[in-house]
């Protein structure tokens, strides 16, 4: 019996990854509230982004990052798109809270709290920037600005749009055709409070006691088959996710329960983002699961789910495994960017002008894993750009993962600077089809090389 449960588990280890530990999507930084878009074939995912040093005990945030993919398991980053310095009307260091970016006319409008100065927006010709600030002043007008964190915006049929926010009250604005403007006809100077209640967001599970209903804040809105959809963080502190439909915007709201329960490893806070992909349905949300996490250090997750028959959002539990089935394999022939990750152990990420996002802070024993690789027929040759003054390393090429088959080793030496990029080349074991691929990197110094792109060849 003992034999049989050693080959077994021999013959387990040695299974290619299914089911690969895909949830927190991004280890490069601590992010949050993700806010996730699709535009032209990709899913572009704007987060706020915990630092590594928390202040004073409290969210400690200053810039917000955007990721994207095509695959929804491997995720690019684009670095931090935008940050408090680019809204020069708010003096606050500190604050960069929930945002969430939307597309009109080929313009890509990024709606950003600044927690205690309000809602801001900034605009920009890419989903990835450079956005500016096309008022230089807040936003939102009103009497509140404390509570007015976590702006989610929606463009109705109709070609009207919306901007929900709130805490602990959830207003609304109807955004003019320039985004950037609203009807200050309706409500009290432009901003309608929404009526709350128990039949629209539910008896307080009064956990924190500030708040009227479970409706607490990052609201999430959208229409799908005619339903308007209210998902938000819900129940006080520790938040679960819960969500109200409505047949219009101006109700009546109906308070449907929660679609996520509290797990010992989700943070005190979380956050919903929920888009439809290549015929899937997806939700975001954080956790603190990343090593080194806690409530001010959490990280960002994504599952897949099928709404109910009725429309409504069953309750989804928060895995590991996250996302369990690409929508598409990454092509390998043309140049990937060495920040298109599946997951990764010990890098960063850092920019500059040149390479643009590239991995950095690689350390021995650190690794990239790439998955759904469609090697094709097989590949001859591996190439990475790579730039390095310290005396270098290696790049090993494995399947799978950081245990997997060697195919090759590319060797990294001095380039002459941290930014100066050379492309080096090693041969590679042919391998076919479809296939997870892991870069450990291995070197005596620390922080050897940064890593800018790679490509397979013939
Ligand atoms: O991340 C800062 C704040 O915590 C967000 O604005 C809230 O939604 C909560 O996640």
């Amino acid at each position: 019996m003992k034999n049989r449960i050693v080959l077994l588990l021999v013959f387990v280890s040695q299974l290619p990854l299914i089911g690969l530990t895909q949830n927190p999507i991004i280890q490069t930084y601590f992010t949050a509230d993700p806010a996730p878009m699709v535009y032209n074939d990709t899913v572009y995912l704007y987060t706020t982004h915990d630092e590594d040093e928390t202040v004073d005990n409290f969210f400690t945030m200053y810039d917000w990052r955007c990721y994207s993919s095509i695959d929804m398991v491997n995720w690019t980053d684009h670095g931090a798109v935008t940050s408090l310095k680019d809204f020069k009307w708010s003096d606050k260091e500190n604050g960069a809270w929930a945002p969430q970016c939307i597309e009109r006319n080929d313009k890509f409008y990024l709606y950003c709290p600044i927690h205690g100065d309000g809602v801001g927006v900034l605009v920009s010709d890419s989903p990835t920037g450079p956005f500016r600030d096309p008022l230089g002043k807040r936003l939102i007008e009103s009497d509140h600005i404390w509570n007015d964190i976590d702006p989610t915006a929606f463009i109705d049929d109709d070609g009207q749009a919306y901007l929900f926010w709130g805490n602990p009250a959830l207003y609304y604005v109807k955004l003019n055709e320039d985004m950037i403007s609203y009807d200050r006809s309706i409500g009290n100077k432009g901003i309608v409070a929404l009526e709350m209640n128990e039949s629209t967001f539910g008896k307080s599970k009064g956990n924190d006691g500030n708040h009227h209903t479970n409706y607490t804040e990052g609201p999430w809105f959208y229409k799908r088959s005619n339903l308007y959809y209210m998902v938000y963080a819900a129940a006080g502190i520790p938040e679960y996710i819960a969500c109200s439909t409505a047949p219009s915007v101006e109700g009546p709201w109906e308070y449907h329960g929660f679609i996520m329960e509290r797990a010992d490893h989700l943070a005190f806070t979380n956050h919903p983002g929920i888009v439809d992909y290549k015929g899937n349905s997806y939700f975001f949300y954080h956790t603190h699961e990343l090593s080194g996490g806690e409530g001010f250090k959490r990280s960002v997750s994504v599952e897949q789910f099928k709404y109910n028959s009725d429309g409504s959002i069953p309750l989804i539990e928060p895995t590991k495994e996250g996302v369990k089935k690409n929508v598409s394999n990454l092509n390998p022939y043309n140049k990937v960017e060495a920040e298109t990750i599946a997951w990764s152990e010990g890098v960063k990420t850092k920019s500059e002008s040149k390479a643009g996002v590239y991995v950095s802070n690689i350390s021995d024993g650190d690794y990239i894993v790439v998955r759904s690789v469609d090697f094709d027929k097989g590949a001859k040759k591996f190439k990475a750009s790579v730039a390095t003054v310290s005396k270098g390393g290696q790049i090993e090429v494995r399947l799978n993962d950081a245990d997997g088959e060697l195919l090759g080793v590319c060797k990294v030496k001095n380039t002459g600077g941290e930014k100066q990029w050379e492309t080096r080349t090693c041969k590679i074991k042919k391998v076919k089809g479809v296939n997870d691929l892991c870069f450990v990197f291995k070197g005596a110094d620390e922080q050897f090389f940064n890593f800018d792109w790679w490509k397979l060849e013939n």
